[in-house]
């Protein structure tokens, strides 16, 4: 505890750039909750706000983990950001079919979709400040614009710009968020570009461009990032980082035998987590929220990604919860030690 109160706090040391945010799970809300109200002012559901964690079954809306996750926020004065309303994945196989299982129309899902929308964004009006609307629809290869899916195959290209004016009409004041990864690569990069830019011009109410920051020790470069950044902050939008971890692991390395990540690794994380940081503050004006996909190094999505269960530490907490290396860099970068403040 001694050592907890000493410790500079994220959330302040940054609170005049951006939110500190952290996605949780019903155990890390719990196993982690020193470090959450020590250093973090934003919370996100890692899975618990998905279509399918929400309404597993047509009407039968299960919010008990989602409203425990808002109730915590609440006791420690901290915001949330809602993650997603609209996914190819984890979203229940219901929406698409009929009672028969004979696929539903455009209309009909749009009705589900409606359905969907204005339920879970009016139950947290006042709780929830900005939602990712749709999750990851541009496709990562190839020359269309849109990723293929069923919301695609039975709504048309239509079904994003729907969900942002159901989840406006339910919370005029909510924060509406396009979010995907590989958001880096120019090419992708180009696309959600244009998706965003059109949204904009049909008068579509979106408000910000979420970046998943899924990245690793080598890639995306600092410049591939700062390009990104630069070319959606464009589109006169907000800019959230909403998914950072700093993997171990290059995308190619499939290594599994690690049981300790290698004083390498560390440097290397070391100084990324710091050009990191140096740069989102450079970009402060537009970035206004960075949220890391978990807490600590005790449990983080990419143990099982892309390789099942290989171990990675991709956060700036160790796994006995301590801060690393890489933890002091950030706050260093924003101790003002030769400003007179
Ligand atoms: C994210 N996809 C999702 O937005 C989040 O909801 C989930 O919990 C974890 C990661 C990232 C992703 C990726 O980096 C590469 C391929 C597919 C998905």
């Amino acid at each position: 505890m001694e050592t907890l109160k000493k410790m500079p706090s994220l959330k302040e040391v940054f609170k005049n750039d951006f939110e500190i945010g952290a996605a949780v799970n019903p155990v890390t809300l719990k196993t982690s909750e020193g470090l959450l109200t020590k250093h973090f002012s934003s919370l996100t559901s890692e899975n618990h706000m998905k279509p399918e964690a929400l309404q597993p079954k047509e009407n039968g809306f299960t919010f008990s983990q989602a409203d425990e996750l808002v109730a915590f926020a609440k006791k420690h004065n901290m915001k949330v950001r809602g993650h997603n309303l609209v996914w190819h994945n984890q979203t229940p196989d219901w929406f698409f079919k009929d009672q028969k299982g004979v696929p539903v129309s455009r209309d009909q899902l749009l009705d589900r979709l409606k359905t969907h929308i204005t339920t879970v964004v009016s139950r947290y009006k006042k709780d929830i400040y900005c939602w990712d609307v749709v999750n990851e629809a541009i496709a990562d290869e190839g020359p269309e614009l849109l990723r293929r899916s069923k919301w695609l195959e039975y709504v048309g290209d239509d079904f994003i710009e729907k969900a942002f004016e159901f989840a406006h009409d339910a919370d005029p004041n909510a924060l509406l968020f396009y979010n995907d990864y590989n958001e880096t690569h120019p090419v992708k990069r180009e696309k959600i570009y244009k998706l965003v830019k059109s949204l904009l011009d049909k008068g579509v109410p979106i408000h910000g461009v979420g970046l998943q920051g899924h990245w690793n020790l080598e890639s995306p470069s600092l410049d591939e990032i700062r390009e990104a950044i630069e070319r959606y902050a464009s589109l006169g939008l907000s800019l959230h980082i909403t998914e950072l971890d700093v993997s171990c692991f290059t995308w190619e390395d499939k290594r599994t035998e690690l049981e300790r990540p290698t004083p390498e690794m560390m440097e290397a994380q070391t100084k990324k987590y710091e050009q990191l940081f140096q740069l989102f503050k450079e970009y402060a004006g537009a970035i206004t929220s960075v949220t890391f996909w978990g807490v600590a190094d005790d449990y983080t999505w990419l143990n099982d990604f892309p390789v099942k269960g290989r171990k990675n530490w991709p956060f700036l907490f160790d796994a006995n919860h301590q801060p690393k290396e890489a933890f002091w860099k950030v706050i260093d970068i924003n101790s003002n030690k030769f400003s007179n403040e």
